[in-house]
Formats: structure tokens, C-alpha cells, sequence
């Protein structure tokens, strides 16, 4: 998968994205990511990316023009592009489900604003969408695209070495994740949950099943909506919400 990123700060997304699972997938070159400074794409001799807001206010805003000819150069360069991404908290909240849609494509180009925000014919000519990673604003598009780079690369197949741990993530099924334990059994007087030292596997799933529905119902309920729940998980659910709990520790 290609990723192309357009930022004021490359060698910024250049050491988020040297560690870890993106890495080295990066090295192994099952992800493809370049990461372009914008000011390559100005003309004049300042290297000026941004200007004065029209109708005046405070700060800057990012010109048109070097994210156009950047776009330009890297469909010349690199291919056609399936998304182009504009990082903005006026975009729709990023979810898992985007993370799937996101990296069933070949090529995403990633905006990263600054300043005040950038201008807006941008998003209305040049992002194929906006997206957010959250309503709180930061200081640049640099982290929400780093973001996005992490959550859709480590689903492209062979990213993450083990394909279970991927299919076993947070929101893959529209839950919470359960649990997790490792040694010692025993810590500061608290002891892991006995069925997982049981070694009997299928009451392990069912006891991270009903954990991972217990805790979705505790911490996020808005998510049940949408969880797609088999009739075990549904009986489990009217005991939660009867208040009875028993068995689950
Ligand atoms: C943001 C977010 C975000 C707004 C002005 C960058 C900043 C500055 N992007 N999700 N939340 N962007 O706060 O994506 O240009």
C-alpha cells in the first residue's frame, strides 16, 4: 500500500513513522510511504506556505497553491489517488471502520494542515475527504496523519505478523477489547482470573467474550448499536442489564 504524506514538518512524520510495526513495514516495503515537505512545492524564494486570512482575524491560514502542485506532482510521480485526505477537526470522526475501508485502497495521500487551517478550497477541489481523529484541535495535521497511517497500515496483510492479533483488536467486532494478563500469576496481592490459567481454551474465549461485551456495556454502550452480538452474547447482554454478573470473574 502507498501512502503519500504533505507536510510543513517531514522530519517530524518521518521519526513517527521509524518505529515499530510501521517500521518495518516500511522497510520490508509492504507499506510504501514518502513523505513530501511542502514548501518543495512554492515558487518563490521565501518558500512562503501560508498567507494573512481574507476578511482579517488572527493567524495564518495555508495557500492553495503548493497543496495543489504537491497533489499534482505526486499523481504525476506516484499514480493516480484513491483517497486524499485532509486532516481537520471539522471532519468526520476517524473510526475502525474507515481503518478497514482505507486499507482496501493502493495509493492515500495525507494533508497535514497548519496554523489556523488551510484554505478552503483545498477541501472543496483537492480532498476526496476530511477527516478527524477527535474533537479537540491541535497544533497540525502531523499527528492525525500519523494516526492514520498506524491504525490503516498495521490491517494491510502481513503488516502485523500475527494475523489473529489484528482480527482480535478493539473494534474489530465492534466491542471493546477484554482483558489482558500476563506473568506473574500473582502481583502485589491480585491473581489472574483462574480461567485463564485453566488452559481449558474454550472457556478462556467465552470468559474474553463476555469480558470484552461486559466492559463495552460499563464503558461504551453507544457502541452496542452497532456490535454485531450472536444469541450467547445477546443473553449475556439482558444479564448485564438486569444488573446479574455472575460467573463472568
Ligand atoms: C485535527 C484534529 C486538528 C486544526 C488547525 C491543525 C488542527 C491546525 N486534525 N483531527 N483534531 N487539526 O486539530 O485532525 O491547522
Amino acid at each position: 500500500m502507498r501512502f503519500d504524506i504533505v507536510t510543513i514538518f517531514p522530519e517530524m512524520v518521518e521519526n513517527g513513522l521509524a518505529a515499530g510495526v510501521v517500521g518495518r513495514a516500511r522497510q520490508s516495503g509492504l507499506l510504501d510511504i514518502v513523505v513530501h515537505n511542502l514548501r518543495d512545492f512554492t515558487i518563490d524564494r521565501h518558500r512562503v506556505v501560508d498567507d494573512v486570512p481574507f476578511g482579517g482575524g488572527p493567524g495564518m491560514v495555508l495557500k492553495p497553491e503548493p497543496l495543489f502542485a504537491a497533489v499534482d506532482e505526486i499523481r504525476a510521480q506516484r499514480g493516480p489517488a484513491d483517497a486524499v485526505l485532509m486532516m481537520s477537526p471539522a471532519g468526520r470522526v476517524f473510526t475502525q471502520a474507515d481503518a478497514r475501508r482505507l486499507a482496501r485502497l493502493q495509493h492515500v495521500v495525507l494533508l497535514c494542515g497548519r496554523y489556523e487551517g488551510v484554505d478552503e478550497r483545498v477541501r472543496e477541489q483537492l480532498a476526496s475527504e476530511e477527516v478527524s481523529i477527535g474533537d479537540y484541535v491541535l497544533s497540525g495535521g502531523e499527528l492525525p496523519a500519523l494516526v492514520i497511517v498506524d491504525a490503516v497500515g498495521r490491517l494491510v496483510p502481513g503488516v502485523v505478523g500475527d494475523e489473529q492479533s489484528v482480527e482480535a483488536d478493539s473494534f474489530t467486532r465492534g466491542l471493546l477489547d477484554h482483558p489482558h494478563y500476563t506473568r506473574p500469576a500473582e502481583y502485589r496481592g491480585q491473581r489472574v482470573p483462574d480461567v485463564l490459567l485453566s488452559g481449558h481454551h474454550g472457556e478462556i474465549r467465552k470468559w474474553r467474550r463476555r469480558q470484552a461485551l461486559k466492559r463495552t456495556v460499563e464503558r461504551r454502550p453507544e457502541l452496542l448499536a452497532t456490535a454485531p452480538l450472536d444469541d450467547e452474547e445477546r443473553k449475556w447482554l439482558r444479564d448485564f442489564q438486569r444488573g446479574g454478573d455472575e460467573g463472568s470473574e
